[in-house]
């Protein structure tokens, strides 16, 4: 029996199986949990609900986290399947991908760093809230995904280091805000793999260089070892855990 067996895990962000998401939903499945996804936009539905499949699951609702209207209709639908959540991936960014190269300055605007916020960062309070009533009275626990570019300037990261930043200090809120009902709330700060979302980021291909290169394993870290500290986090196992950022990068962050 896996360490999540009887929990109950809602999965965003599966777009491709190169998704971090991915990873973190095989990762869950294999240590027993049932899950239900997440997918932005019915262009990609098939596909999600194929993934879905994939880990046994036929829960897959749309949600576009930009609109409230979707995240209330979600929780409402999921409720009519499950009578709780024990844990919620947020695996979700997004800004315009001009934003994502060149000079900061050059590329940041009001419209980019609105959105860049918006769907980045606060969507992931934005679904906390809605998920609270189902979450209530579980040991629940709520995880993100960051990146060192929230802490350092990264090379055209640019804006979403601002979004990120934002991101990783939603964890240290909303850890407090949920604490007292025994709600966990932490982050995986993953080193870069190449993903759809990873490809917008100009000169995606050096950073993954870079790291290999320098990194203390000298090697890019892959979605199954994040997926693994993922699952981790999201069971009892982490119970004393809550308002961290974990980096899962070989060990990039700690060198100079
Ligand atoms: O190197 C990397 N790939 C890293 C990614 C290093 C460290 C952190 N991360 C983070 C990303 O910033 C993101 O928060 O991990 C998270 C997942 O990203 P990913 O797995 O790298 O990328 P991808 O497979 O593209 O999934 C991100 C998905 C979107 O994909 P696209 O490619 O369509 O932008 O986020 C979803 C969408 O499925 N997404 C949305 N979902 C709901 N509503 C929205 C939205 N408005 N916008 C994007």
């Amino acid at each position: 029996m896996g360490f999540l067996a009887g929990k109950r895990l809602l999965i965003t962000g599966v777009i491709s199986n190169r998704s971090i998401a991915y990873g973190i939903a095989a990762a869950c499945k294999r240590q027993g949990a049932e899950l239900a996804f997440t997918y932005q936009g019915e262009r990609i539905k098939d596909r999600v609900s194929e993934f879905a499949k994939e880990f046994g699951s036929s829960l897959v609702f749309p949600c576009d986290v930009g609109s409230d209207e979707q995240i209330d209709a979600l929780f409402a639908e999921l409720g009519k399947h499950w009578d709780g959540l024990d844990g919620l991936v947020h695996s979700i960014a997004f800004t315009p991908k001009e934003a994502l190269a060149g000079d900061f300055l050059s590329a940041v605007t009001r419209e980019n760093f609105r959105i860049a916020h918006d769907i980045s960062s606060y969507s992931f309070a934005a679904l906390a809230k809605a998920a609270l009533p189902m979450m209530e009275g579980r040991q629940a626990a709520l995880l993100t995904l960051t990146y060192l570019g929230a802490i350092r300037s990264v090379p055209n990261y640019n804006v979403m280091g601002l979004a990120k930043a934002s991101l990783e200090s939603s964890v240290y809120y909303m850890a407090q805000s949920l604490g007292p009902k025994g709600i966990r709330v932490n982050a995986l700060s993953a080193g870069p793999i190449k993903t759809l979302a990873a490809s917008g980021i100009a000169n995606f291909g050096e950073k993954l260089d870079m790291v290999a290169k320098n990194a203390p394993l000298r090697r890019n870290v892959t979605i199954d070892e994040v997926g693994n500290v993922a699952a981790f986090m999201l069971s009892d196992l982490a119970s004393g855990i809550t308002g961290e950022i974990t980096y899962v990068d070989a060990g990039f962050n700690s060198t100079a």
